[in-house]
């Protein structure tokens, strides 16, 4: 098959990479550790707290033996400290592993959406938990779903999750999926289901999307980011597997306040593309860029934390007027 190499792409102006990436790495965890990355921040009674994905198994060897979610704390969002033992992990004859954290804070409780992997498919799963040592499950979806992330506050009286499913044959096998919005009562029950962003709508995409960290509210919307893959065949080994030909950009939107599946900005090119060493050069599968967290600062700094090349977790920063000024046309 004949294949057009994809265009170099790159992360937007406004962008400030953290100068001390990676903010976490294996080397930083008391236990087996092998890949951090993909991990949810947000701000708890108090601090920030950071729940991320750890595959463990031999460096070079893309092969892993198991995964669980690691917990770090941190006073100023840029040093962490991980704590004694990984928080959450989830094993059973049917589930094989919980990955890709994402946190939000609702009325002073913190919940952590995260995907599921299966013996029936993938699940995305919604818990609570108020000190990161109990967590209560509230929901699994029926599979394929992944990536939930929930808007911090009710939306019309309901909980709101922005969500991905993969419809493969609906799409005719091809990889090519998109961002949806779900609503609840109690955040057991999801329905109210409508389409986000179709992967078509994103220049810089050819296959899949997917929500990225949970929405921040701002003046002029719910802004949030995404994750967005352009496949390319000519790609070959690109990590520790033989082949891999996709690569991973975060990108940015801004949603309507009451009516969150409306899109009313978007940013036409990426907000972070894999540029650095640590994003598009090292690890495990290079060129994935990953974003999972988000946080607002008072002085409207905004950091952007997210996974690069399944191997590392990072942060880059932007101030919200400049994030804003990306998304103006749809
Ligand atoms: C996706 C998910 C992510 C991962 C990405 C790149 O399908 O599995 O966890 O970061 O692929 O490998």
């Amino acid at each position: 098959m004949e294949s057009k190499s994809a265009p170099e792409l790159r992360s937007v102006p406004c962008l400030t990479r953290y100068p001390g990436n990676p903010v976490l790495s294996a080397k930083d965890a008391p236990y087996p550790a092998t890949l951090i990355f993909n991990a949810g921040v947000a701000k708890f009674q108090g601090r920030y707290v950071m729940v991320f994905r750890n595959d463990v198994g031999r460096w070079g060897d893309p092969h892993f033996d198991y995964t669980n979610i690691g917990l770090a704390y941190s006073n100023d969002g840029l040093h962490w400290e991980v704590q004694p033992k990984p928080c959450f992990q989830l094993e059973s004859d049917e589930i094989r592993r919980a990955y890709d954290p994402r946190l939000t804070v609702i009325d002073g409780r913190c919940y952590m959406c995260f995907a599921v992997d299966t013996n029936h498919g993938v699940r995305g799963g919604v818990a609570v938990t108020d000190d990161f040592d109990r967590f209560e499950v509230l929901s699994l979806s029926a599979p394929d779903n992944r990536n939930m992330v929930l808007f911090p506050e009710r939306i019309n009286g309901r909980f709101a999750r922005l969500e991905r499913p993969f419809p493969v044959y609906g799409r005719g096998w091809n990889e090519y999926f998109d961002v949806w919005y779900s609503d609840s009562p109690d955040l057991r029950y999801w329905g109210g289901t409508e389409l986000v962003l179709g992967a078509e709508r994103v220049p810089f995409a050819n296959a899949k999307i997917g929500p990225g960290a949970p929405p921040i509210k701002t003046r002029k919307g719910w802004l949030t980011t995404f994750h967005s893959v352009d496949i390319d065949p000519s790609r070959g080994q690109n990590g520790w597997e033989p082949t891999w030909t996709k690569r991973y950009c975060g990108g940015l939107m801004l949603l309507d306040m009451e009516r969150p599946w409306i899109v009313k900005g978007l940013c036409r090119t990426p907000l972070i593309a894999p540029e650095m060493p640590y994003e598009a050069k090292e690890g495990f599968r290079t060129n994935v860029i990953f974003p999972g967290g988000m946080i607002q600062e008072d002085d409207g700094s905004v950091k952007i934390y997210y996974g690069a090349a399944d191997t590392v977790e990072c942060l880059a920063t932007a101030h919200v007027d400049d994030l804003l000024a990306l998304c103006e046309e749809v």
